[in-house]
């Protein structure tokens, strides 16, 4: 994509920048059905979805606490020393997130104090489809966890591979974070399974509700959270990754490449965007991409996702036209490899993460940075963060007014009332005088 000599707007920007089309809107048809069917249903909807979906029959959607412990002493050494890393390192970042209560003297006799209050109960979804994320689940734990979450309940999609449990893995994760509460449930049913809660044939609340659902998850997962929101309170909607590039001619070619193709690996529908004011790195990028496709894994995945209309290199007239449109993108991740990073991650205005140079790659933040992995994404970053302390915590303003605080405004509450044409409340407070 070639923007050199366009002058456009950055409002207008953002209609040119490469976009992934999902239809989110499409695919509410498809989950209200099945969010219907859990709600009428319970359990029973729940077994049946799971067997439709993930092809294998339950006798229970709750995983026993002692699969969770054998999948903990399965798990490999190298492993788990590499989730205890990651687990610690958020929790730094995290626990430094968390706010005390502030009072505002307003007058005197007056005051407003701003209480952080977590909700009670959370349902925090972890993928299990095409790729398998443990790091997912510490990226959704240690913040509800850090925010003083009670009762944290996990769901997974039930694998036949694995008699019907989760993946081991994220099993062994949830024992690793104290988590024991863990269903075998996917998809939109799961975030329908929280949001009502379900009881069994005999009328008992196996799953009780939930006041907030978080983490990413399929379009289906997706629909059902659009779906249900208000129900519950939830995260942003989570689409497919996005990597964001902003380069100079500084820039490793090879190590740009990589990163490209990181984030590719994850969906054949995810988005790889190299913004660069250099024809010659756009140049060396793409035949460092030629090779490192040619030798990855995944490549039919990522030939898929650098080929498809969400992907591009696009080049711009100057860094500052690349900043625009780094911001009209706002990518989930975007990396900064110019000579001043730095300073340039600073400015930016609209990202999920932002990695400043080299040695800061988003694979990094996905599982050992202490940042969080959970980010808006479909262009959400102009108006939403990632999964933080703060997506489980309410502000409660605590009003405390004296008599002669109350005396003292009184006229004004009042004229505003009668303004409104509402008497009533300007009755309530002269009734006390
Ligand atoms: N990059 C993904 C998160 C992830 N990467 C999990 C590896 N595992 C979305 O931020
Ligand atoms: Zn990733």
């Amino acid at each position: 994509m070639d923007l050199r000599g366009r002058a456009l707007h950055h409002r207008e920007l953002r209609g040119v920048v490469p976009r992934a089309a999902l239809d989110v809107e499409g695919a509410l048809a498809t989950v209200r059905p099945i969010c219907d069917d859990v709600r009428e249903r319970g359990v029973a909807a729940l077994l049946d979805l799971t067997e439709r979906f993930d092809g294998v029959r339950l006798d229970d959607v709750r995983v026993p606490a002692a699969a969770l412990q054998t999948a903990l002493d399965a798990l490999d050494p190298a492993v788990r020393a590499a989730l205890e890393e990651s687990i610690r390192r958020a929790r730094l970042v995290h626990a430094d997130q968390r706010r005390a209560d502030h009072t505002t003297q307003v007058v005197p006799g007056g005051s407003v104090t701003e209480r952080w209050v977590p909700v009670e109960r959370v349902g925090l979804y972890v993928p299990g489809g095409l790729a398998v994320y443990p790091s997912s689940v510490v990226m959704n734990v240690v913040p509800a966890q850090e925010a003083g979450v009670e009762q944290i309940a996990v769901t997974s999609p039930a694998q036949r591979d694995h008699g019907g449990l989760p993946h081991p893995t994220i099993l062994a994760a949830c024992a690793l974070l104290g988590v024991d509460e863990v269903y075998a449930v996917g998809g939109a049913q799961a975030v329908a399974m929280f949001a009502y809660g379900a009881r069994d044939a005999a009328g008992t609340l196996v799953v009780p509700g939930v006041d907030v659902v978080t983490g990413p998850g399929n379009i289906y997962v997706a629909a059902a959270k659009r779906l249900l929101k208000g129900v519950i309170g939830i995260d942003s909607e989570a689409g497919p990754t996005e990597i964001g590039i902003l380069a100079d001619d500084s820039a490793d070619a090879r190590s740009v490449a990589a990163d490209l193709v990181s984030q590719a690996e994850h969906d054949p529908m995810a988005a790889a965007v190299l913004v660069t004011p250099s024809p010659a790195l756009a140049e060396s990028v793409q035949a460092q991409l030629v090779g490192q496709v040619a030798a990855t894994k995944h490549r039919d995945r990522v030939a898929t996702a650098l080929a498809g209309p969400q992907s591009a290199i696009v080049l711009v007239d100057d860094l500052d036209a690349g900043m625009e449109v780094v911001d009209a993108y706002a990518a989930e991740h975007l990396e900064i490899h110019t000579v001043d990073a730095r300073e340039r991650a600073a400015r930016v205005r609209n990202a999920g993460a932002v990695f400043v140079g080299r040695w800061a790659p988003v694979s990094l933040g996905d599982y050992c940075a202490g940042s969080n992995h959970v980010l808006p994404t479909g262009g959400c970053a102009c108006h939403s963060g990632g999964l933080s302390v703060q997506t489980f915590l309410r502000g409660i303003h605590v009003v405390d007014y004296d008599e002669a605080a109350l005396r003292d405004v009184a006229d004004h509450v009042v004229a505003l009332a009668d303004a409104e044409d509402l008497p009533a409340h300007g009755d309530a407070v002269r009734a006390r005088f």
